[in-house]
């Protein structure tokens, strides 16, 4: 049996091989990947986010911690096939400018492709122009922004306000997230919908184009 407490800790240690073997053996072990997020990978982000904020990890913590969860995710992202689900439409995602976290956009990205929807990742640091761009030439049904950061969090803001002056607006639908998001948040910039994770996030796109 695999202690995801153990997956937890090898993420808050930075130990990317052990990460990945109990990665690999609790997906052995028939743990579903929600409990391998939300009671293993997940937690030790938190935590160590919250030792990066006590002053007591530094920038290359955060890195190797983050390469740990990368590796992780890589063994999961094939379990989450598209088997029975059935095809909801397409969504375009992306890191807002001057952000580079991705590990929870590439999470959504995961259970968004589950549940049925064809996902195009502008990847990070995306600029309001190349959101524009995207959406113009994509035919999308949702464009999808995520923000870490609270002094870049705005770029969601002035990339509705782009999509808006180009007259793209009113073809899409936005939904936004990210630690430091709110649905409040989201109101307030104009976006439609706000979701705190990757299950939400499949939830409420689906309603989004009436398929709930
Ligand atoms: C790992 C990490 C990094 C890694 C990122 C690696 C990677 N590939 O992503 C690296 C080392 C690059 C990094 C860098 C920095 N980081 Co950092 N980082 C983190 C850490 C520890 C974990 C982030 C994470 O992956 N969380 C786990 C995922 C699963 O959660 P999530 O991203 O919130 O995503 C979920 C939901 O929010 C939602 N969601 C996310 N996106 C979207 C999008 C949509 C459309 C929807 C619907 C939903 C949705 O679903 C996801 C899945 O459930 C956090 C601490 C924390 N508690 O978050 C700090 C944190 C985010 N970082 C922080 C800081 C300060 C930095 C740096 C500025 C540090 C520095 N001095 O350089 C740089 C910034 C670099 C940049 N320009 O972006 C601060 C941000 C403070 C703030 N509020 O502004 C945090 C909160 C740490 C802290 N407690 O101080 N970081």
């Amino acid at each position: 049996m695999v202690n995801l407490e153990e997956l937890c800790q090898a993420v808050v240690s930075g130990d990317i091989d052990v990460a990945e073997a109990l990665t690999k053996k609790a997906i052995e072990s028939k743990v579903t990947i929600g409990d391998i997020l939300n009671r293993g990978l997940v937690p030790g982000l938190r935590q160590v986010g919250e030792l990066f904020e006590k002053g007591e990890y530094y920038l290359p913590e955060l890195i190797v911690s983050g390469d740990a969860v990368a590796k992780a995710l890589e063994h999961l992202e094939p379990l989450m096939g598209q088997e029975g689900a059935s095809y909801m439409g397409k969504y375009l995602i992306g890191t807002v400018q001057g952000d580079v976290h991705d590990l929870g956009k590439n999470i959504v990205i995961m259970m968004l492709r589950g549940n049925g929807w064809e996902v195009t990742d502008l990847g990070v640091d995306v600029s309001p122009e190349e959101f524009c761009s995207a959406v113009s030439t994509s035919n999308c049904d949702i464009l999808g922004m995520s923000s870490l950061l609270t002094m870049t969090m705005t770029n969601a803001a002035r990339t509705i306000e782009s999509l808006k002056a180009a007259g793209l607006r009113d073809r899409v639908k936005v939904m936004v997230g990210g630690a430091p998001t709110t649905s409040e948040w989201a109101e307030k910039i104009g976006a439609d919908a706000h979701a705190k994770d990757g299950p939400t996030a499949a939830i409420v796109a689906a309603r989004l184009v009436g398929k709930s």
